[in-house]
């Protein structure tokens, strides 16, 4: 009875054993399942980053650069992978592959970053997504990449409509320039504002609006630039016046006192002037005084005589 308990339990702990090393040999093992399926738990400290530009022709292979990082503390065997099955990768041709760390196909020797170069080939047209996904015995990662894929080059410029140039008073709002291209493959955008790129970015086919409130008085000249996925570009300028005068409110400035200058100066001389008068008034009245006193004495001596 005793052996059989014996038998019985080497029994269960050999069960156990295999089941424990089937465990960890899946953890460890980059394509145990696609996108894997559950068993790595997926890291925000991990990163994946590819160099795609978004667009590729049908039977036109390219090559898509992926990196894939991880934080150095924890895990084990870091791999990069991409394979068949996963998203849109089946609409396109490729050799799958899992790269290890520092191993051959890794072009970053730095440790936990793998870089490796994918060649794809699509298959079909459409807006389609390859995910390509890294992980480690203790996390994962995965990146999908939007690739629009036409079915030949697109050598057809997109087309521009013509909004009218605009003149407003200084001060007013609600001026906006507004185009409208368009493309079967829009791509790209940017507007120039006197020959400086002032904003760009995706455009995916829609209007362009631009506000132009609150410039000085002068003249602008406004050009958007539209390109699609073949690089065929086509430009519209809007030129923009402002007409008017910035109204400033004078700030009060520091007071200095006036003084006021007399009406009639004395000039140098005048007070000269002024005592001559007074002298020849003085003489005047002493000739008359001693008129008056020789008219008496000549009176009281005729009285006399
Ligand atoms: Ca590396
Ligand atoms: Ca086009
Ligand atoms: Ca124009």
């Amino acid at each position: 009875m005793r052996k059989q308990y014996r038998r019985n339990l080497g029994i269960i702990t050999l069960f156990v054993l295999l089941v424990c090393f089937g465990a960890i040999s899946a953890i460890a093992e980059p394509d145990y399942t696609t996108e894997c399926g559950g068993c790595h738990t997926v890291s925000s400290s991990f990163s994946m980053s590819s160099n795609s530009t978004g667009n590729a022709t049908v039977g036109e292979p390219f090559t898509l650069r992926i990196n894939a990082t991880k934080p150095v503390q924890g895990g084990t065997n870091f791999y990069l992978s991409v394979q068949n099955g996963w998203a849109d990768n089946d609409y396109f041709n490729f050799t799958p592959a899992y790269i290890l760390d520092n191993s051959a196909g890794d072009l970053t020797p730095a440790n936990f970053l793998i870089t490796h170069d994918f060649t794809f080939t699509p298959l079909s047209s459409g807006n389609l997504t390859i995910k390509a996904w890294c992980s480690s015995s203790a996390a994962s990662q995965f990146i999908d990449i939007p690739i629009l894929v036409v079915d030949v080059p697109d050598e057809t410029p997109p087309t521009i409509d013509n909004p009218s140039d605009i003149e407003y008073a200084v001060s007013t709002v609600g001026h906006d320039i507004t185009w409208t291209p368009f493309d079967e493959n829009p791509s790209e955008f940017n507007i120039q504002a006197n020959g400086v790129v002032i904003i760009s970015g995706r455009w995916n086919g829609q209007p362009i609006v631009i506000n132009v409130d609150y410039l000085s008085p002068g003249t602008y000249e406004y050009t958007l630039t539209v390109t699609d996925i073949g690089g065929n570009s086509v430009s519209d300028k809007v030129m923009v016046t402002v007409t008017g005068e910035i109204i400033t409110t004078p700030t009060p400035t520091e007071t200095t006192p006036i003084t006021t200058p007399p009406e009639n100066p004395p000039a140098p001389g005048d007070n000269l002037d002024a005592m001559e008068t007074s002298t020849f008034s003085l003489v005047i009245l002493s000739m008359g005084v001693i008129v008056g006193i020789l008219s008496l004495l000549l009176i009281l001596d005729r009285r006399r005589s």
